[in-house]
């Protein structure tokens, strides 16, 4: 293959509801552009694009396909992404190396909830916006009805470039009011027919094209004095204007398709060329520094890796955009996250599993490499004179818990390490070894996204798995204060063990006093502040430790103990085991033996005091509580609504955005479990949501109460 320049490469990624055509429109690009010479089918499985196993059984995409194409003496890269909301990880790791994303939008359905996902992470990222309605030749294709929702969507940003003439299984024919010609298409070849635009269409496309022309001068002021003065553009004006349009997110064109048939697949990529944005015009990723490092080729060398995978019998491949400067085959460059010097030794242009190897590749190509050392997702490589990183990509939280063993108890450290490597793969998968709840604990983006990763453990690790429900990190915490005494004490030969440790606890506020006084049933303690300790918890509150110690009724040496102690109380509170948090402590009184007390008794003595204090304090059982927003259409507000109720949730707020209702709710939570595919069956799959960690509330009483019980048959079980 030819070494491109900067200014030959196009980068866009598919993106749009499952379902819509992006892998059969990204196989249609690859057939037009010779890169395979015959084109595949979803239902053949035999796509360049949904090439894994687990793909071909599901017939859906469920990883992103780096692919290109070459067509006009241009490179186009293109990634075609999954459309399950439960993969979008996938999605946002193949915007950030594109400088354009191409919304493949069903012409049965219009918008989708997943064109509506995804187009917000497009909105955050800035990214310049091409519509493909597809599916034109599908029975129920209905254009006007797609453009009617995606004007309800996009607003006056969507620009109709074209028109099909007749939409179902004769679809063969749309008007372009850009060149103002009519294509007719045979067959599936894609071979076209240009014609004049026929007399009965004409006032149609003309109204059309002004509109166009308007739309296109309206982004610059020179451009506007010229259509001022003479009621119309140049045909180079005219793409001028589209070009700044598209690159400012001002214009959405819009496009007509049958992928299946290769109808308007050419066009499309004629216009991505000639008016989409090159790799040097869009704002790219800031570096740490946050300066944004120019798409040049003359610049020194910087890449960025978007994506780390193991392919079977390859090993690790790493899939990168370079953001500036030249790679050459051979080339020495340095990990500027690790500091790892790494060599280039191949470098490829990859369409799906199919990877030609290139020599070399200018800033603003896509392409991947092998036998990395330490390298992987969202890290940077640097050439010689450069020494920066770039801001790594964003991930939304995840909203799927469970907990995971695996089936045979010897396999849990194979299980560690091929979470981890999942992880890597997918960052979208979070894994946390959980000391507190003694489980694996991972996290995705629904239940069908951590389902596929069981069947790869499973299926491709040979690694047998359960899933099982995960605990609920709860806390414990008081709400009064108390007071306790406690004498350890033991005489069993040798040397004895002696410690008495006297306190007070009391809920801990933020900035509230020293303690003074305390009057507790009726006697007063008087305290004097010897020393005082705020610990901030590794989960979240405090503890603050009061030495009160007068007149030397313990020594200081054995404040540690105690404190200790009270630590270990701490860690595994006295109600339910969980870790309990903001409370204060103050210790003010005891008795030493000059020759039995040690460590030991007065660690013993601070925990046991500690222990009957807390539970003489008013305990409660506290538990996380999430920030829920739920987006949902309209029609299924009423049964999402009485749902998040039943779940004890908190409604927050509501509001609407572009045909969906929004619901802002704090959640427990305990009530969340399973609730993304709970959702998906109330809404047909046409509601998302996002959670986020809120705070620490206290659980209700009957649900307490409940905790409780279970705690104390957990505990006579072991
Ligand atoms: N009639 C018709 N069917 C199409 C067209 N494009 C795609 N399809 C069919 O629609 C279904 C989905 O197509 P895909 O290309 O897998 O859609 P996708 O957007 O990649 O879907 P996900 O990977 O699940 O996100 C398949 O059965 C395709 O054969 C088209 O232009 N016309
Ligand atoms: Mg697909």
């Amino acid at each position: 293959m030819k070494t491109y320049s900067t200014d030959q490469i196009r980068n866009i990624a598919l993106i749009g509801n499952t379902g819509s055509g992006k892998t059969s429109l990204a196989e249609s690009m690859m057939f037009e552009g010779k890169v395979i010479e015959r084109k595949g089918s979803i239902e053949g499985k035999n796509t360049i694009s949904d090439y894994t196993e687990i793909e071909q059984l599901n017939q859906r995409s469920i990883f992103s396909t780096v692919l290109y194409t070459e067509y006009m003496d241009h490179k186009l890269n293109v990634i075609d992404t999954p459309g399950s909301d439960d993969f979008v990880g996938s999605v946002i790791t193949s915007m950030y190396p594109t400088d354009m994303v191409v919304v493949t939008i069903n012409a049965q359905y219009g918008v989708e909830v997943g064109t509506e996902i995804f187009n917000r992470h497009a909105e955050r990222l800035e990214r310049p916006i091409l519509i493909a309605v597809n599916q034109l030749d599908h029975e129920k294709a209905n254009f006007e009805q797609a453009m009617d929702s995606l004007r309800q969507t996009y607003g006056t940003k969507v620009l109709q470039t074209q028109y099909p003439l007749n939409t179902g299984s004769l679809f063969d024919s749309f008007i372009d009011v850009i060149t103002m010609k009519m294509y007719k298409f045979k067959d599936d070849t894609g071979i076209r027919e240009e014609f004049p635009i026929p007399a009965e269409e004409m006032e149609k496309a003309t109204a059309l094209h002004n509109t166009l022309i308007e739309s296109a001068a309206e982004n610059d002021e020179t451009l506007m004095e010229k259509f001022f003065e003479q009621g119309s553009l140049s045909e180079e004006e005219m793409r001028k204007g589209l070009s700044i349009g598209v690159r400012n997110r001002q214009i959405f064109p819009v496009f007509c398709l049958s992928a299946k048939k290769n109808i308007g697949t050419k066009r499309l990529m004629e216009f991505i060329i000639k008016i989409g944005p090159s790799p040097a015009s869009t704002p790219m990723l800031k570096n740490n520094s946050k300066t944004e490092i120019k798409c040049d080729a003359a610049a020194p060398t910087s890449l960025f890796i978007f994506k780390s995978t193991v392919e079977p019998h390859l090993g690790e491949i790493n899939y990168f955009r370079v953001m500036s400067g030249k790679i050459a085959e051979g080339m020495d460059l340095t990990n500027a996250n690790n500091s790892t010097k790494e060599r280039l030794t191949q470098i490829f242009a990859v369409a799906g599993k199919n990877r030609t190897k290139v020599s070399e590749m200018v800033a603003g190509d896509i392409g991947a490499t092998v036998k990395l050392k330490n390298s992987k997702t969202n890290q940077t490589l640097c050439g010689p004179g450069i020494d920066f990183t770039f801001e790594p990509m964003q991930f939304p939280n995840p909203k799927f818990r469970t907990a995971i063993k695996p089936k045979n108890e010897a396999e849990v450290e194979k299980l560690g390490e091929l979470l981890n490597r999942a992880h890597q793969e997918d960052p979208t998968i979070e894994v946390e070894h959980s000391k507190e709840l003694k489980q694996i604990i991972i996290s995705g983006q629904g239940e069908h996204h951590l389902n596929i990763l069981k069947w790869q453990l499973t299926n491709l690790n040979k690694l047998e798995v359960e899933f099982i429900p995960p605990r609920i990190p709860y806390r414990e915490t008081i709400t009064k204060i108390a007071q306790a005494d406690y004498r350890h004490k033991k005489q069993s030969g040798g040397a004895g063990q002696f410690g008495e440790v006297h306190l007070v606890i009391e809920p801990h506020v933020e900035g509230a006093p020293d303690p003074v006084k305390y009057k507790i049933n009726g006697k007063e303690i008087n305290l004097s502040v010897r020393g005082k300790e705020e610990i901030k918890l590794d989960w979240g509150g405090k503890l603050i430790f009061y030495n009160c110690i007068v007149g030397g009724s313990i020594d200081a040496r054995f404040m540690p103990a105690i404190l200790k102690g009270i630590m270990e109380k701490m860690e595994q509170g006295p109600l339910t085991g969980s870790y309990a948090r903001d409370i204060r402590v103050a210790v003010y009184d005891g008795k030493m033996h000059p020759v039995d007390s040690n460590e030991i008794s007065f660690k013993l003595a601070g925990r046991n005091a500690f222990k009957n204090a807390f539970k003489e304090a008013g305990p409660k059982i506290m538990e996380p509580i999430y920030d829920v927003e739920v987006l949902v259409p309209s029609d299924r507000m009423g049964d999402v609504m009485s749902d998040l109720q039943n779940r004890r949730a908190i409604i927050m707020g509501m509001g609407s955005t572009k045909g969906f209702e929004v619901i802002n709710a704090k959640v427990p939570l305990a009530e969340l479990n399973k609730y993304s595919t709970i959702l998906s069956s109330l809404t047909s799959g046409r509601a998302t949501y996002t959670m986020k960690f809120a705070s620490y509330e206290q659980v209700p009483t009957d649900v307490q109460e409940k905790l409780l019980k279970a705690y104390e048959a957990e505990e006579e079980e072991e």
